[in-house]
């Protein structure tokens, strides 16, 4: 890759809260706004990079802040050249960990860095990365919480609708195993055979209750099924993956490519997703999917679908977007869905910019 020639200036912070269209019910919160930190990389050669990361709550996402603070102090005057960073700033937050809330913010600070070298190069990003041109298969994640199954049914119906979607996900995790069985028939039934269900158990299950529930959903046509017990324990994933049919999804939850290289050798899942501001932002990802190709595992990413589009793209073994459209009232210009498929606008950078003016209507102090 070529050098972009541009030096880091600053950081401008801001945190916004946004409402949602459809409140989303998972095992681990009830959504009913989404707050974001947006992130702008200022540059001595007038070029921004923009990147967003999602902490959860205008209150989670002021946790960013500090070591966000601390990077740019430490790098203030380097060449923006996102891999270098990225080890430096992991260098000099190492005392705070690998992981957690100090990965999250390199990887913010990471995907910035990123969107300004290919604005700074004129490309768009997952030409910078090499990838290939065309559109992403994207599963609709914006709704169908946990919920009843005539409520799921009717809004699985919506959810394809609303982009020509072949894939919906469907929240899992109710009072009992029949609910949840229930709730998959009646959308299996509405929405028919040829459409993929992907399913998420949000952590929430011990790894009995997992067994139980997974044996049980085993002939009942999921796509995969996603995190069902706690993220981190690798050992229970690999006994639920390898008693069922059905492929186990995790990697949302992992902090650094090293994460996946542990899952990969504990055999903990089928396919893994990781998050763009958990993995460790572009250049993080890049890294992953290395392991993940090695390893042949299917590669779907977790929310952020603007940036994540550009990095399934570069991704050998690429599998579906998790399309959420959280972000779209703060963004100029969403990410375009069509038939389906998520389509890359060929602008320079990730494509992500702000609508000013909503910004100021959904601004939170920090
Ligand atoms: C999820 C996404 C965003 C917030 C909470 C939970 C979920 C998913 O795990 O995979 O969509
Ligand atoms: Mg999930």
């Amino acid at each position: 890759m070529t050098g972009s020639n541009l030096t880091f200036r600053g950081l401008t912070l801001r945190n916004v809260e946004v409402p949602l269209r459809r409140p989303l019910l998972t095992r681990i919160k009830t959504f009913e706004t989404m707050a974001f930190l947006l992130i702008d990389l200022l540059t001595e050669e007038g070029i921004t990079g923009h990147a967003y990361l999602f902490g959860y709550s205008p209150r989670g996402n002021a946790n960013f802040i500090s070591p966000l603070r601390q990077i740019e102090e430490m790098l203030k005057g380097a060449a923006v050249e996102p891999e270098a960073l990225f080890d430096r700033a992991r260098a000099g937050l190492s005392l705070m960990g690998h992981s957690g809330i100090a990965m999250m913010a390199i990887s913010g600070f990471d995907m910035a860095c990123w969107d300004a070298k290919a604005k700074a190069e004129g490309r768009p990003l997952f030409r910078l990365l090499g990838g290939e041109a065309g559109s992403i298969p994207a599963y609709n994640s914006t709704g169908l919480g946990i919920m009843a199954p005539d409520a799921a049914a009717e809004e699985a119906l919506e959810l394809l609708a609303e982009g020509g979607f072949g894939a919906v996900k469907i929240r899992l995790g109710r009072g009992t195993l029949e609910e949840d069985v229930a709730a998959v028939r009646a959308v299996r039934a509405a929405v028919g055979d040829d459409v993929a269900l992907p399913s998420d158990f949000n952590q929430c299950l011990d790894l009995g209750e997992a067994l139980k529930r997974c044996r049980a959903l085993d002939g009942e046509g999921l796509y995969w099924i996603e995190e069902p017990i706690v993220y981190d324990d690798f050992g229970g994933m690999a006994r639920i993956a390898a008693e069922i049919e059905t492929p186990v999804q995790i990697g949302e939850n992992f902090y650094g490519p090293g994460d996946m290289a542990r899952a990969i050798t504990a055999k903990a899942a089928d396919y893994m997703m990781p998050d763009a501001e958990r993995i460790g932002g572009v250049t993080g990802w890049l890294r992953a999917a290395v392991l993940a190709e090695a390893a042949g595992i299917p590669v779907s990413s977790h929310i952020f679908p603007e940036i994540s589009a550009h990095l399934l793209a570069a991704t050998p073994t690429r599998q579906w977007l998790e399309y959420v459209d959280w972000a779209n009232p703060i963004l100029a210009e969403p990410l375009a869905v069509e038939n389906g498929s998520a389509v890359i606008a060929e602008v320079p950078g990730t494509g992500i910019a702000w609508n000013e003016a909503a910004v100021g209507r959904y601004a939170v102090d920090l």
